[in-house]
């Protein structure tokens, strides 16, 4: 990597600046590393720079934390399970504008910083969209000037690794922290006591509450700072490791009993050891709930006690702090703040609740039933008795107030009450999250909507106002300058070099539609990216592709409601359709896949393996041979994505509508111009009003529609029969076509289909099956092609992450951005 978007339109790197660069490289690496550049090897150069950029982005760090303090500005608290972040070095050095001094400098000491790049591993430390749209604000509140803090867990192992072995899902345990990580900053002396268990005794004063846990750990802080753009300001991301109060037992050593010494470590340091690869179901498990309470007590316990130190008082905590709970996992925070204020600081209940739910906001990121928490009342009472009983105190002042304002009519407390009392007595998280905090937001128009309609109405219904929306965003620093760096610097041509500064600007393409000259030349960048991802496909599935053939795409988490399963059986409908009339101009094709399953969810790891037993069918079938191929990318992660979206010219976003609360890869597709095959489902919805109807390619049922066919199935019989091809592509998955070694293995995934059409696969099947055909004459026409792209690039400025920051900032966490930054569209 030379030169990138944040070089081009600052002044020519000086001699000087390269030569410091040099200097500190060699610096670190000499004392940093204790070694010498003549043996030094890939992994140590990379170390070395990654010190050399971490200093420059402290210098911004100190300065941006120590005006945020000294002018006592409001803060937010982002409390997050997962940060997805990927690698860092590139985005530093690009927010910094220092990629083309240090690649230089990497030159001249006879290193390749792109390749040194590459090694570094990435943050994996989350599932999907949650953990990346994370990771993707922390980076936008530190563009745009909002002080923040993002807490997190430090996870020993990220998510799995995924090799693909005769076609199946093996889990590998990942290993971010095997070399260090040279980014963070250990402090010791940020540590707090996480209790468990125990016994609780009432005080003198009524309502306080003496908690004495029966175990303890402590939770240490790792600081990474989070530089934003034109290192303006950075943000902090402080991930809370888990630690034993006695990490060996030197009585039991003595007595030999080497185990048992170094039990209580063991127990303590699990909270810490590994992320849940959790998006089937709730891991129901003891420990996903200790990882929870941990990390979230850490948290609090922290705020609050900066926020005491700073102003000396907590009446005004509202005022100065912000706490965003990014889905339920932190929602225990509700009650640990509550813990924090009565019983240790001994505000009165009300006051307490007053600025508890003041200071508490919640965004949801599902409605799918399976995946709302719930954690059992005993559970709780054992692991947390002084926060269940503080949740027990919360419901009844609750359940009397609706009682008394509605007058018992109309409300079934049953619905609205933190327990629920039908399924052995739960906590429901997403009440608790919900009746602690001011605002409720979900992220994408339909999702907001579907939260009042559906899972939150009778909540909606007692507190109408609070559930609002904001759309999801993307750093575009990351996944437009970064990434596609040959289409950021012909935007910046035609839109100004000041784009970087200001998305919005990225609008002034749409005078360039119908540019044939444009077209060619984003055709011939597209062409190039396209290249870089064929030598990936070759090295890593040892499958050809040809860069001039249509890329389909579909990357993420592999789940049955965002429906892989509907691309490949519509996958073989086309291959057949091919074999039968080999003589059509058929556009050539690409059908790229990539995506991890939970380790626990049988049918998403079915659908990797039919996927990959369809590739080896049909990539070396000679009569499809140049006109399709099928190809699943293993261990899809923040890397891999950053290669595949720039080099996409299909983007399927196919979720059963009502099921995707927004998506955010969608978003990252259209703004890099690939055309999106989508339904009319999460942020789908707003790309298309952006972009156009002519410029997206809707199929299939409405949510309202897929509601309603839940409600009253038509008979899959009758579905199949009714829809062409489809009786044909069932009956040869299910008749071992593909799995010819093992004739039953897709039995039980077709059997699943037939009685029941939970998703829609079969509904959708021919609407889906005729998108693909209009994309098929879409593509054949290329100025066509084209202008669609252009508009989509044109018109998605406005998914911007710091569109979405602005919007938290104003409405829902009362902070001012810095007004320059903030991006429209
Ligand atoms: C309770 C366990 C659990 C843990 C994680 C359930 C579900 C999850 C998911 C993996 C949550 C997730 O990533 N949701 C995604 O959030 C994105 C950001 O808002 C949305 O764009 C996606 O639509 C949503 O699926």
């Amino acid at each position: 990597m030379t030169e990138t978007a944040s070089d081009a339109s600052r002044p020519a790197d000086t001699a000087g600046r390269v030569e410091a660069l040099k200097a500190e490289i060699l610096r670190k690496l000499t004392y940093s590393l204790g070694k010498n550049a003549s043996v030094a090897q890939p992994h140590d150069w990379l170390t070395a720079g990654i010190l050399a950029a971490r200093d420059h982005v402290v210098d911004v760090w100190h300065r941006s934390t120590r005006e945020s303090y000294e002018t006592g500005r409001k803060r937010v608290y982002y409390l997050s399970l997962e940060f997805l972040i990927g690698r860092s070095l590139a985005d530093a050095l690009n927010n910094l504008g220092l990629t083309g001094a240090m690649a230089q400098a990497m030159r001249e000491l006879g290193v390749d910083l792109a390749a040194i790049e590459t090694i570094e591993p990435d943050a994996a430390l989350g599932n999907g969209g949650l953990g990346r749209l994370a990771a993707c604000y922390l980076e936008a509140m530190a563009s745009t000037g909002v002080p923040a803090l993002g807490y997190g867990i430090r996870y020993d192992h990220g998510l799995f690794k995924q090799r693909i072995d005769g076609g199946k899902q093996i889990e590998v345990p990942e290993d971010w922290l095997s070399f260090r990580n040279p980014w963070e900053f250990e402090r010791r002396e940020a540590s707090y006591k996480i209790g468990f268990g125990g016994s609780l005794t009432a005080t003198q004063k009524p309502g306080e509450v003496f908690w004495e846990p029966e175990e303890t750990v402590f939770a240490v802080a790792y600081d990474t700072p989070v530089v934003g753009w034109r290192g303006r300001d950075a943000t902090t991301l402080r991930l809370w490791r888990a630690r034993a109060m006695h990490p060996l037992s030197l009585d039991a050593f003595n007595q030999g009993d080497i185990v048992g010494a170094v039990a209580e470590r063991n127990r303590a340091e699990a909270i810490s050891k590994v992320l849940y690869p959790n998006d089937s179901t709730p891991a129901g498990q003891e420990l996903r709930l200790r990882q929870e309470f941990f990390f979230t007590s850490a948290s609090l316990q922290d705020l609050v006690r900066r926020h005491y130190r700073q102003f000396g008082r907590l009446d005004n905590l509202a005022d100065k702090v912000a706490i965003q709970l990014n889905d339920t996992h932190p929602s225990l925070a509700v009650a640990e703040l509550m813990r924090l204020l009565v019983d240790e600081h001994g505000l009165p209940w009300e006051e307490a609740w007053t600025i508890t739910s003041a200071t508490i906001s919640y965004t949801n990121h599902t409605l799918l039933p399976e995946a709302l928490e719930t954690w059992p009342v005993a559970l709780m009472e054992r692991l947390l008795p002084r926060h269940m009983q503080i949740i027990f105190g919360i419901n009844a002042r609750f359940l009397e107030e609706v009682r008394r304002s509605s007058g018992g009519e109309n409300v079934d407390l049953s619905t609205i009450s933190l327990i629920d009392e039908h399924h052995g007595r739960r906590v429901r998280m997403a009440h608790l999250a919900f009746v602690g905090s001011h605002t409720v937001n979900g992220v994408s128009a339909l999702h907001s909507k579907l939260m009042e309609q559906t899972v939150f109405a009778p909540l909606h219904a007692i507190f109408p106002g609070r559930i609002t929306n904001v759309t999801n965003g993307i750093t575009p620093r990351r996944w437009l300058f970064g990434a596609n760096p040959g289409l950021t610097k012909l935007l910046q041509e035609v839109c100004g070099d000041d784009l970087t500064d200001r998305i919005g600007n990225i609008r002034r393409l749409a005078a360039h539609t119908g540019d044939a000259a444009l077209h060619q030349r984003l055709a011939a960048i597209r062409r190039e990216n396209k290249l870089k991802l064929a030598k990936i496909i070759r090295q890593d599935t040892g499958v050809t592709v040809d860069p001039d053939a249509l890329f389909d795409v579909q990357i993420k988490r592999i789940h049955e409601y965002k429906r892989q399963l509907l691309n490949i059986l519509e996958t073989i409908a086309l291959y057949d359709a091919i074999r039968s009339e080999p003589y059509r101009d058929w556009a050539p094709r690409v059908k790229i896949f990539a995506g991890k399953a939970a380790s626990n969810y049988g049918t998403a790891k079915a659908i990797i393996n039919l996927i990959n037993d369809v590739a080896v069918v049909v990539n070396n079938d000679i009569t499809t041979r140049d006109r399709l191929k099928v190809v699943f990318l293993p261990n899809y992660n923040v890397s891999a994505a950053e290669v595949i979206i720039p080099a996409a010219d299909v983007s399927e976003q196919i979720s059963t509508a009502g099921m995707e609360a927004s998506g955010t890869g969608n978003m990252k597709f259209a703004l890099n111009g690939a055309i999106t095959i989508g339904t009319l489902d999460g942020a789908n919805i707003e790309i298309g009003e952006r972009v156009g109807a002519d410029n997206i390619v809707i199929f299939g049922m409405t949510a309202e529609e897929v509601e309603a066919a839940k409600h009253n199935p038509r008979p899959t019989s009758e579905v199949i029969a009714a829809t062409p091809h489809l009786e044909g592509v069932l009956d040869a998955v299910a008749s071992g076509a593909y799995s010819p070694r093992e004739r039953d293995r897709y039995l039980g995934l077709v059997e699943g289909l037939r009685a029941n059409d939970w998703f829609m696969v079969l509904n959708d099947f021919e609407s889906y099956r005729q998108a693909q055909r209009r994309i098929d004459s879409l593509w054949a026409d290329q100025g066509k092609w084209w202008r669609m792209s252009v508009t989509n690039t044109a018109h998605c400025g406005w998914f911007s992450a710091d569109r979405a920051i602005g919007e938290y900032a104003e409405r829902i966490w009362h902070v001012p951005t810095s007004p320059d930054t903030t991006a429209g569209g």
